[in-house]
């Protein structure tokens, strides 16, 4: 399709759908045509490929996700169709512009963080690596909060994501399937005395799926995004006579749940958990049977992964299916639920692992409750003769009353993997070292990796415009080719260039943060960039106090020539989670009393943008030039900002903490600012218990004079939360160790100060970094999925162009 064939072809949709001058058209309408232009292009691709995959009996993986965090898609689906400069210069003829026409989509925020974020990277990895692969979901009716902040608290309002329709989504009511709650559960004998199931008085709950497609770049593969949606069954419309009663049905999927913090609502989110666990593993049943293929095939052609825990239901639905309904016996089912599931787990904090008291399982699910109970039988009496009572009753899945998840996912499944190889250590060597010595073959690393398509090519067009004039364009399509521009690290031509489209970057960042908060800030300056979920472990605390020692070092020495620093923040908070907010709240005062002192010759700004999120991260990760990665080592799995900032050109400052370790392996330790202890050393301060965080506040001045800002009154409007925070930090023994690593840290952010003076220096490092970043493609860790879980090829004849 050429410009002129672009161009009459929208303006011909754009009067079918609106009966009147495009010209006259607002920018949601405009959108609007375009979007249903698009989806008009790659719906023949979208068929075909589901056509080639049943006829090759391809096999397929199934990506069972609670959250995707997809970022608008009109410029993901034209750069992957390769329409994206057709489409933007076909606009600009007709007098309009593809950036302003592209702020009509809403972005889906269908998830908290980085776990639902990944999930979209992997959709977008394993379509453009040609692999037949889907996700499976839940359409949340509105998606994670819009944070507002009020006198600088968090506020949380609804995010209705879908007030104005959804483009890309199709509604699939001919492949909607049952899912049933509730009632009781007895086993009849049947007429050849094998015990059958019946179900009586469940509560039957339509699910109906609306798939959107997930375009390949550049290779003619179009994939399935399956998100679920709950209604009431045709017909059985007089069941729920009352608003109450419709409620329940509607409730399973409307809100997605904010809170990994808290167990609130718990009752609704495991409804949630096996609705859409159930609904996809049916519809996947469904398909297998289209195959003609015998049972035993099964994982021959299905895999099903479960990120993290809250799918892991897919596992008893599995066996449920294939013994109540295919008539498989229990070996059988079993043999075939283990080879076809897989399970990653993104965190080792105690209070995140998933468990379910068994009363509510049992009430909520009772055959899935039954078959958690053999199969937890089963594993104890088959492990003890092997690994004796103590071992085998740690790994129990049913203990103390309450069912651990995560021991479920790993008994039911043939794979486990951590995502970072610092993480997948420490779950072998400590937080499920009772598995590995059980399963050593069963657990693996996968490096998280991030799609440079977004996150370099649509968010960073300055930058891919540079990379392709000066190395050429093969890095698209095979990231690791980035490390050619290590040629130019000398290159003053190149390095100036590249100087250039930072600043322009940051100038875009400098102009929001103008329009949207008042806020002026010196695009010359460093962009000192923290962005992430608001949590203790992240230690956005550690940042503030950088900023309120530097704060104060600049109000006694007003003629320092230290560089300009703009702290930049993006974070929302569970809402239930008390200390985090208040986290929040200092970090907006701290950004008014700074903001508004003129006596500090603007050396510092601080920004905490509102609503962060996948929109807002395309528009700071590009301008960012330092990048905060400062967990205490040990805590994080992997973050993936860290991986998206350093494409960008962005300096990491950080711990070695999760992936960060990797980057810094990559990278090297001259291109880096490490600080603070490692996850060796954090364990061994843990174990000698001889941490004393009230002994650093009394003997370090430096602590001392940061933490007396927090409760002499230094910060307005802090009366409340300094003395708390305080508190965590003194009285409670700063159980993240901020202060043991403060000095540290310190350091590292002046060795940063004096290197930023330099260019020609900084430059540099920024382009050693985009250099490096080719390895943490979500391309790569797709493949070595691919390959080593999931045992697929990116099959050829799945690729249509
Ligand atoms: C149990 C429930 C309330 C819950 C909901 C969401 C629990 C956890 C989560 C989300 C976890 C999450 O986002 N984890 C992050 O996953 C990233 C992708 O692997 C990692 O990079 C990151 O370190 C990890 O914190």
């Amino acid at each position: 399709m050429d410009v002129n064939q672009f161009k009459e072809r929208y303006v011909k949709k754009f009067e079918e759908m609106y009966a009147f001058d495009y010209k006259e058209g607002s920018i949601r309408e405009q959108f609007l045509t375009l979007g249903y232009l698009i989806k008009n292009m790659y719906a023949p691709e979208w068929r075909q490929t589901s056509d080639t995959y049943l006829e090759n009996k391809s096999k397929q993986v199934f990506y069972f996700s609670m959250e995707f965090l997809p970022g608008t898609m009109l410029k993901s689906n034209l750069l992957n169709l390769g329409l994206l400069d057709t489409v933007s210069d076909g606009l600009k003829e007709l007098g309009l512009n593809l950036d302003e026409v592209a702020t009509g989509e809403m972005d889906p925020a269908l998830g908290n963080g980085g776990l639902g974020r990944l999930a979209a990277c992997f959709m977008d990895s394993i379509a453009s690596n040609g692999l037949a692969g889907h996700g499976n979901g839940i359409r949340y009716q509105y998606g994670l909060f819009k944070q507002k902040f009020i006198d600088g608290n968090q506020i949380e309002l609804p995010e209705n994501w879908l007030r104005n329709g959804n483009v890309w989504e199709v509604r699939r009511e001919n492949k909607a399937v049952t899912v049933r709650f509730g009632g009781h559960v007895t086993l009849d004998e049947d007429e050849n005395g094998v015990k059958r199931p019946e179900y009586h008085n469940t509560m039957n709950i339509l699910a109906v799926p609306y798939d959107t497609a997930q375009v390949g770049y550049d290779n003619g593969v179009v994939n399935n995004l399956r998100l679920w949606s709950a209604e009431i069954p045709y017909g059985e419309e007089y069941l729920y006579p009352t608003d109450e009663a419709r409620d329940q049905v509607k409730q399973i999927t409307e809100y997605l749940y904010p809170d990994d913090s808290n167990y609130e609502g718990r009752m609704l989110r495991l409804k949630q958990e096996y609705f859409f666990s159930s609904a996809g593993v049916q519809s996947i049943i469904r398909y297998y049977k289209k195959m003609d293929l015998d049972w035993s095939f099964f994982p021959d052609k299905i895999a099903m992964h479960i990120n993290d825990t809250h799918p892991t239901l897919v596992i008893p639905e599995l066996m449920r299916i294939l013994m109540d309904e295919e008539g498989l016996s229990w070996e059988q089912a079993w043999e075939i639920t283990k080879k076809t599931v897989s399970y990653t787990n993104h965190t080792i904090l105690q209070e995140a692992l998933e468990r379910w008291p068994v009363d509510m399982i049992a009430q909520l699910l009772p055959r899935i409750y039954q078959i958690i109970v053999e199969i937890n039988r089963r594993h104890i009496e088959k492990k003890i003769p092997l690994y004796g009572e103590d071992l085998t009753y740690r790994t129990a899945i049913i203990d103390h009353g309450q069912i651990q998840m995560a021991n479920l996912a790993i008994i039911g499944s043939h794979s486990i993997n951590g995502v970072a190889k610092l993480h997948t250590d420490i779950l072998m060597n400590q937080t499920l070292h009772d598995f590995y010595l059980m399963y050593p073959n069963k657990f693996n690393n996968k490096t998280n990796g991030v799609t440079m398509r977004r996150w370099v090519q649509i968010s960073n067009p300055g930058l891919t415009a540079l990379l392709d004039d000066v190395i050429g364009t093969k890095w698209k399509k095979a990231p690791n080719e980035l490390v050619v521009l290590k040629a130019f690290a000398n290159d003053k031509d190149v390095l100036k260039r590249l100087d250039e489209v930072k600043l322009n970057n940051k100038k875009k960042f400098a102009k929001y943060v103008q329009e949207e908060m008042g806020i002026t800030i010196d695009p010359t300056a460093i962009f000192d960039v923290q962005i992430k979920r608001l949590h203790a472990y992240k230690r956005q605390l550690l940042n503030v106090l950088h900023i309120l020692d530097r704060y104060s070092f600049i109000k006694e020495n007003p003629n320092t020539d230290i560089p300009k620093r703009v702290f930049i923040f993006g974070a929302k908070a569970a809402p239930s989670y008390h200390y985090a907010k208040q986290i929040i709240k200092l970090i907006n005062e701290v950004a008014n009393m700074i903001n508004n002192d003129d006596s500090i010759n603007d050396l510092i700004k601080v920004v905490f943008v509102e609503n962060y999120g996948v929109s807002l991260a395309e528009l700071i990760i590009p301008a960012a030039d330092i990048s905060e990665q400062i967990s205490l080592a040990g805590k994080e799995a992997s973050g993936t900002s860290n991986m998206k900032l350093m494409a960008n050109g962005a300096l990491t400052l950080a711990t070695m903490d999760g992936a960060t370790v990797e980057i810094h392996d990559y990278v090297g330790k001259d291109y880096i600012y490490i600080f603070g202890m490692t996850n060796d050393e954090v364990q061994t301060l843990n174990e000698n218990r001889t941490y004393h965080s009230r002994h650093l506040y009394e003997t370090n001045p430096r602590i001392n004079k940061v933490l007396n800002m927090l409760v002499d009154g230094s910060i307005p409007n802090t009366e409340e939360i300094g003395q708390d925070i305080f508190d965590s930090l003194v009285k409670y023994n700063d159980e993240y160790y901020l202060l043991q690593d403060f000095d540290s840290y310190i350091e590292a952010h002046k060795r940063a100060d004096t290197d930023f003076k330099d260019r020609m220096k900084w430059n540099k490092k920024a382009l050693m970094n985009i250099a490096n970043a080719g390895p943490f493609s979500a391309d790569y860790t797709i493949h070595r999925y691919a390959d080593e879980i999931w045992k697929m090829k990116p099959g050829e004849e799945n690729i249509l162009l």
